[in-house]
Order: C-alpha cells, then structure tokens, then sequence
C-alpha cells in the first residue's frame, strides 16, 4: 500500500523527497495539481474543493495514508480531508511548527508562505500552541511559487524576487525561519543568502516524515524493508515541466502520467 502525497504542484517534491530518503521502501503516488497552482491567492472555498477533488483521486489508489504536502492546503483543508477519509491525514504545518520550536533560541520564529498561509494564521496557532510566549513574524511572499513552478529556482530573477520579498524581515530579531511553503526549499540557497548565516531555516520536510514514519511505525503498517518501491507521479497540467524539475530535486528518473480534470 502506497503512502498518497499531494500539492498545489511541485512544492510536495521537497517532502516526498524526504520520505523516501527516510522510509526508502515505501511506495508513493504523488499528485501535483499544476494546472491550478498557484493555490495561494485562490478563494479558501476553491481550496477546500481542489483539495477534496484531489483527495478523492488518490483514493482510488487505496494509500494506507495522505499527507497534504501543501501548507495552503493544510492550513485551509486539513480538518475537512481528515473527517472524509479513514486513514491517516498528515499535514505540514505542525511539523513545521514543531521543528521551529526546538530550534528557537530567543523565541522569535519568522514565517514565510502564500497569501493564505499568512492570512490563516495556522503557523502562528500552531506555535503559540505549543509555547505562548513564542513571537511569530509572518510573511507572505507570493511572488516564490510561480518561479518553482517555471523551472526558474536557479536563475537572477529568482534571486531577485527572494531578495525583494524578503526584506520586511531583515530589520527583525528572528533566529529561525519557517520555510512555510514546500515550494521554497527549492529556493533555500538563495534565502539563505538573503537571511544570513544567523537566521536557521526550517522546511517541514523532515519533520513531517518523521511524523509519517512514527504513525506507521505505531499502526504496524511500515512496509517490509528489501523491497524496491514504484513511485508513481500525476499532475494536472504540462508533464513534461513537471518531470524536469522533479528529476532534478529528487536525482532520479520518473514517469509522469498527466491527468486531465473534467470540471476545470
Ligand atoms: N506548496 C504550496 C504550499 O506549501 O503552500 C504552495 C501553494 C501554492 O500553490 N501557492
């Protein structure tokens, strides 16, 4: 049984990559919905509705999970997909939420996200959760996904766009930053530079499969080690764009079948 992964796009690459890396015998069927990212400045009924459309594609898989590899998403549909499906729905945000934590020295988190991400407030939540006194500096930079999601990560305009985006937070006291978009890990090198050596980012990938591992760990349903996974990849729109960028994040072949909604 196959661990279901979904994103606005490519974004969900940075997550199923981690996964594979910590759990190499499990076998995933990853969708990205390229077609209609970004997910971001869309109505939270629009991502409610793709998610659950999505969501019900997977299914047809019989995954023994999901994880929603989208912030937006999450933050948006986490509770709505979990109260649909009998198996385990995970989401980025408390693990995110949870990394940042553990790596703050002085309690000042900065987040950084779409515009629905921001809006939301779900990291903020999340955070203050889990300690009250944290201060969250949250930031949506909406110029960042439609660069991943144009193969452009490793360009000037890239550079420039982080660099512009992020300057709000420069004159802040924040010790670590929240990738809060699977999108940017793509873009870390160029935050990284933007952000200083001071700052630490954290992008939920890792801790959310940690968490993943953890849950089929206790359900006794980890898959038997020695066995060669077949990942499968979906996405809504260009194959083509999809399998270039998810051949070079994850450094391996894939195939990409493209699938084609009725209702868009
Ligand atoms: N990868 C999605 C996220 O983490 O929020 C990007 C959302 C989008 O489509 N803008």
């Amino acid at each position: 049984q196959a661990i279901a992964i979904l994103d606005s796009g490519v974004g969900g690459l940075t997550v199923a990559k981690e996964v594979m890396r910590q759990l190499p015998q499990e076998e995933i069927v990853y969708f990205g919905d390229t077609d209609r990212a970004p997910y971001g400045p869309r109505a939270t009924d629009e991502v409610l509705e793709f998610t659950e459309q999505i969501v019900s594609y997977l299914l047809h898989f019989k995954p023994k999970m999901i994880i929603i590899a989208c912030n937006t998403a999450t933050a948006i549909a986490l509770q709505h997909i979990r109260s649909l499906v009998d198996i385990p729905v995970v989401g980025v945000v408390q693990p995110g939420a949870r990394a940042a934590i553990k790596k703050t020295r002085n309690g000042s988190i900065g987040v950084i996200g779409t515009e629905n991400t921001i809006r939301s407030g779900a990291y903020q939540h999340a955070l203050q959760a889990l300690n009250p006194h944290i201060r969250v500096v949250g930031l949506a930079c909406p110029r960042l996904v439609p660069i991943v999601e144009r193969r452009l990560y490793r360009t000037d305009e890239a550079k420039e766009a982080v660099s512009q985006s992020l300057q709000p937070l420069l004159n802040t006291t924040i010790d670590s930053l929240i990738l809060g978009c699977t999108h940017y890990p793509f873009l870390s090198s160029a935050i990284a530079e933007v952000v200083g050596p001071r700052v630490s980012m954290i992008s939920s990938a890792d801790e959310t499969a940690r968490e993943v591992s953890a849950i089929l760990h206790h359900r006794g349903q980890l898959a038997r080690s020695g066995k060669i996974p077949i990942h499968r990849f979906f996405c809504s729109g260009d194959p083509n764009t999809f399998q270039a960028i998810a051949q070079e994040w994850l450094g391996e072949q894939i195939k990409v079948s493209p699938v084609f909604w009725q209702m868009t």
